[in-house]
C-alpha cells in the first residue's frame, strides 16, 4: 500500500527558548510587554539616499537602493557626504509627530545598506560627522524620545556596500574582493553596535536589515544576538539578525534560529500565529526612502484600517516615513500622520494592549480584544457600515454587559443575544469614515461557536494512534463519532482525546445543555501497513553525493544532468561545492529506522529541496525561496530505507537541513549513523533496485 502523503507547512514560533538565559535577565515574556502593549510605530528611512531623492540619469524610480539600483560607483556616491546638511532637521518635532499620531517607539536607519551612519562613529569617516551638518542625529532623537515617552529604536543594516571588508561585492562593481575579511567586518558591526547601544540611553529594539547574502550564516546570527543581549538584557532583537526568516512573509521558520519577532515586509500575514510574535513594516507610498516622484500614497483611511487589520491578528505595524535631505517628513507623510493620530486619540484604546480577534473573520471589519474586570471587551473596528442600523456580531454566546461607540462614551447602545448572534442597534449614519470603534463589554471570556480542535499534524498510523480532541472553550462537552457522521448529544463525549484502532473519519463538535454551541470539525485518520525497508548487503556509513553547477528556478531532473563532483559524504551538507549560488547536489543512499513507527521528515532550505523515502516524494519543498521548512509524514517498518535528498540554489543564501522525527525521537537533524550507502553496485545503486 502507498504511503498517504502529508505536507504540512510550518511557520513555527520565532521565538526560540533555547535563547532564553538566565544572564540576560527579565524573561522573554516580560521583554517583550511594552512592544505588545505598543502595537505602532514609526519607521524612518533617512540618509545619504535622500538627497538624490530617487532620481539618477533621468530614472526616477530609485530610493534607498539607489546606490545598487544605479549602480553608482562608491568614489560618486562618497560624495554625497559633503551635500547633507539637512538644516531643517529639528528631532523635537520629528518625535511629536509620531507620538501624536499613537506611535509608541521610533526605529530609524542608523545605518542603512549604503553604510553610511546616522551617527557619531569612532569606527567609521563614513558618518554623519563627516557630513557639513556634523550633528549626532541620533542623539538628537534618542533625547527627544526619551523627553515625549517614546522608545528609541534602531534599524541596522548587515549587509553593506561600502565597507572594504564587506563580502560579497556587488556584482556590477569593480571594486576588488582582494585583501577583504568579512570576520573583521563583523568586529567593525559589533563595535559600531557598542556604540549605538552604549551610548543613547535604552534602546528598545535592535532592527536587522540585509542578513540574507550567503556570507551571513546562523552562527554569526546566533553570536550577534547574545552579543547586543549581553550589552543591554532588555532589548528586542528582530529575526533578521539569522537567516530564519522566510521571505517577505518574514516569519521565522522553526530549526533554531534567534530573533524576537518576526518581520513581514510590505505585507499583512492572512492571518495572525497564536503565541508568535511580528510586525509588519510597510511604506506609505512605495519607496522607504525619499522619492519625490513617488505620488502613489496610501490614503489615511487604509492606514487606519491596516492598523487595525494588523492588531486584529495579533501584531505591530511600523509605519515608514522617508524624510527629505533638508531634514523634513514630506508633507503628504505630515497628514496623514496627522489624521492616524486623530483617530487613535479617539480610538487609541482599541489598539493598544489589545490581542487578536476571537473571530476568524467579519464580513464588516475587524475585531481587537482586551481582558476587562468580570468579562472581556471587544472592540467592533467597523469598515462598512450597516445600512439597516443593526450590527450583527455572530457566533458568539456571551451576554453583553454594555456596547458604545469609543466615540461617544455616555452613550450606551441597546444590545441584544439573537440565538448565536450579538445585535448591536447603531446610529443610521456612519460616525468615522475611516473605522468607528464600537465597544462591547462582555460577561466573561469570549465564547464564540468554535469547534473542538483535533490535532492533525500526524494523520497516518500503524497499529493505534490517540488522537487530541481539545477545546479552550467553558461549560462546554465535546461529543465525536468515528464514521464521518455528525456527533449527536448522544455521542460519546470527551474532554482529551480518542484512542483510535483502525481509519477513523473524527468527527467532533461543541455542546452545552444538550445543543450544539459550534460547527463540526472533520479530520481522516488513516491506518496504513509501514513500507518494508529493504536488505543491503554491505551498508557503510555515509551518503553518496553528486554536486552539479547550473542555474535553474526549481529542481532539475538531475539524472539527465552531467554531475561536476561526486564522492561519500558522512551527512547532508553542502558544503563539498566549488561556488556559492547556481548549484545542486544530489544525495543518495539509505537511512536506518530503528523501530517501526510514523516518521515525519522536515526539509528547511534556500532554494529548493525534496525528500524521497523509496518511490515517495515524502517532502516537496521546491521552488525558489529563502529558508522555508516543509514536511511530511511516512509510515516505516524497522531496517534500511533508501531515501534521496535533492537540493539546488541559485542566489543568495545557500542551507539545506534535513529533520525527522516520531513518537520517540524528538525533531533533530538526521544523525549520521543512521545514514548508509552501498558499498557495491552501480553508482546511484538503489534506483535500479
Ligand atoms: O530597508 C527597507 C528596504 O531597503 C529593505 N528592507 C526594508 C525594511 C529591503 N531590502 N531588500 N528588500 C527590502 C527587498 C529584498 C528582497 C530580497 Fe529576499 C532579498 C529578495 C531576495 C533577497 C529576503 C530574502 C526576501 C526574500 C528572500
Amino acid at each position: 500500500m502507498k504511503n498517504i502523503l502529508i505536507l504540512i507547512f510550518f511557520v513555527l514560533s520565532c521565538q526560540n527558548p533555547a535563547v532564553e538565559n538566565k544572564s540576560y535577565g527579565i524573561d522573554h515574556e516580560s521583554r517583550m510587554s511594552w512592544w505588545r502593549e505598543a502595537r505602532f510605530g514609526l519607521f524612518i528611512h533617512w540618509g545619504l539616499y535622500a538627497i538624490p531623492a530617487g532620481e539618477w540619469n533621468g530614472k526616477t524610480t530609485h530610493g534607498e537602493w539607489i546606490r545598487t539600483t544605479a549602480e553608482i560607483p562608491i568614489d560618486v556616491y562618497d560624495r554625497f557626504i559633503g551635500q547633507f546638511n539637512p538644516v531643517k532637521f529639528d528631532a523635537d518635532k520629528w518625535v511629536q509627530m509620531a507620538k501624536h499620531a499613537g506611535m509608541r517607539y521610533i526605529v530609524i536607519t542608523s545605518k542603512h545598506h549604503d553604510g553610511f551612519s546616522l551617527f557619531d562613529s569612532k569606527h567609521s569617516d563614513f558618518d554623519v560627522m563627516s557630513t557639513p551638518f556634523k550633528r549626532d542625529i541620533m542623539d538628537e532623537l534618542a533625547t527627544a524620545c526619551r523627553k515625549y515617552g517614546l522608545k528609541m529604536c534602531w534599524y541596522y543594516s548587515i549587509m553593506d556596500w561600502h565597507h572594504p571588508d564587506y563580502l560579497p561585492r556587488r556584482n556590477w562593481e569593480s571594486r576588488s574582493e582582494d585583501g577583504a575579511d568579512y570576520d573583521r567586518y563583523v568586529a567593525y558591526m559589533k563595535n559600531q553596535l557598542k556604540e549605538l547601544i552604549d551610548n543613547y540611553g535604552d534602546i528598545g529594539v535592535l532592527w536587522f536589515d540585509g542578513e540574507w547574502e550567503g556570507t551571513w550564516d546562523h552562527d554569526y546570527g546566533k553570536d550577534l544576538y547574545d552579543y547586543v543581549r549581553t550589552l543591554q538584557p532588555d532589548i528586542i532583537v528582530n529575526n533578521r539578525v539569522d537567516i530564519g526568516r522566510s521571505g517577505m512573509g518574514g516569519m521565522t521558520s522553526s530549526g533554531g534560529y534567534v530573533g524576537d519577532f518576526g518581520t513581514p515586509e510590505q505585507e499583512i500575514p492572512a492571518t495572525g500565529i497564536p503565541g508568535v510574535d511580528w510586525e509588519t513594516c510597510m511604506t506609505m507610498n512605495t519607496h522607504w526612502g525619499y522619492n519625490k516622484n513617488d505620488d502613489n500614497w496610501k490614503s489615511s483611511k487604509d492606514l487606519i484600517q491596516k492598523l487595525a487589520d494588523i492588531s486584529s491578528k495579533g501584531g505591530n505595524f511600523l509605519l515608514n516615513v522617508g524624510p527629505t535631505s533638508e531634514g523634513l517628513f514630506p508633507q503628504e507623510s505630515v497628514e496623514r500622520l496627522g489624521q492616524i493620530g486623530d483617530w487613535m486619540k479617539v480610538n487609541g484604546e482599541s489598539i493598544y494592549g489589545t490581542s487578536a480577534s476571537p473571530f476568524k473573520s467579519l464580513s464588516w471589519g475587524r475585531c481587537t480584544q482586551k481582558v476587562a474586570s468580570g468579562g472581556s471587551r471587544l472592540f467592533l473596528h467597523v469598515f462598512s457600515w450597516p445600512e439597516s442600523g443593526r450590527l450583527v456580531l455572530p457566533g458568539i454566546y456571551n451576554k453583553v454587559d454594555r456596547a458604545f461607540l469609543l466615540a461617544d462614551k455616555r452613550k450606551d447602545l441597546e444590545a441584544f443575544n439573537d440565538k448565536d448572534n450579538i445585535v448591536i442597534t447603531v446610529p443610521k449614519t456612519q460616525p468615522d469614515p475611516f473605522n468607528t470603534v464600537i465597544a462591547v463589554d462582555l460577561i466573561g471570556k469570549p465564547d464564540v461557536n468554535d469547534p473542538p480542535v483535533i490535532d492533525e499534524r500526524q494523520k497516518i498510523f500503524i497499529d493505534k494512534m490517540s488522537v487530541s480532541i481539545t477545546t479552550e472553550r467553558e461549560n462546554v462537552n465535546i461529543h465525536y463519532t468515528l464514521d464521518g457522521t455528525n456527533p449527536s448529544s448522544k455521542s460519546p463525549s470527551t474532554s482529551g482525546g480518542v484512542s483510535i484502532t483502525e481509519t477513523s473519519l473524527v468527527t467532533a463538535q461543541n455542546f452545552r445543555d444538550g445543543s450544539p454551541v459550534s460547527g463540526t470539525i472533520q479530520e481522516l485518520f488513516t491506518k496504513v501497513d509501514p513500507d518494508q525497508g529493504v536488505e543491503i548487503a554491505q551498508a557503510k556509513r555515509g551518503l553518496r553525493y553528486q554536486y552539479f553547477e547550473g542555474s535553474w528556478d526549481r529542481l532539475p531532473d538531475f539524472e539527465r544532468l552531467e554531475e561536476s563532483g561526486s564522492g561519500i559524504t558522512p551527512s547532508i551538507d553542502i558544503s563539498k561545492r566549488s561556488q556559492d549560488n547556481h548549484f545542486g547536489f544530489v544525495f543518495e543512499g539509505f537511512i536506518l529506522i530503528q523501530e517501526k513507527g510514523v516518521y515525519t521528515f522536515y526539509t528547511d532550505s534556500d532554494d529548493g529541496s525534496q525528500l524521497f523515502i523509496g518511490d515517495n516524494l515524502v517532502v516537496d519543498n521546491d521552488g525558489l525561496h529563502s529558508m522555508t521548512e516543509v514536511s511530511g509524514s511516512v509510515a516505516l517498518a524497522a531496517g534500511y530505507h533508501p531515501m534521496r535528498v535533492t537540493y539546488f540554489e541559485k542566489n543568495g543564501g545557500n542551507q539545506l537541513n534535513v529533520y525527522f522525527e516520531s513518537v520517540k525521537i524528538q525533531k533533530r537533524l538526521i544523525p549520521d549513523n543512521l545514514l548508509f550507502h552501498k558499498k557495491y553496485g552501480p553508482p546511484l545503486g538503489w534506483l535500479d533496485n
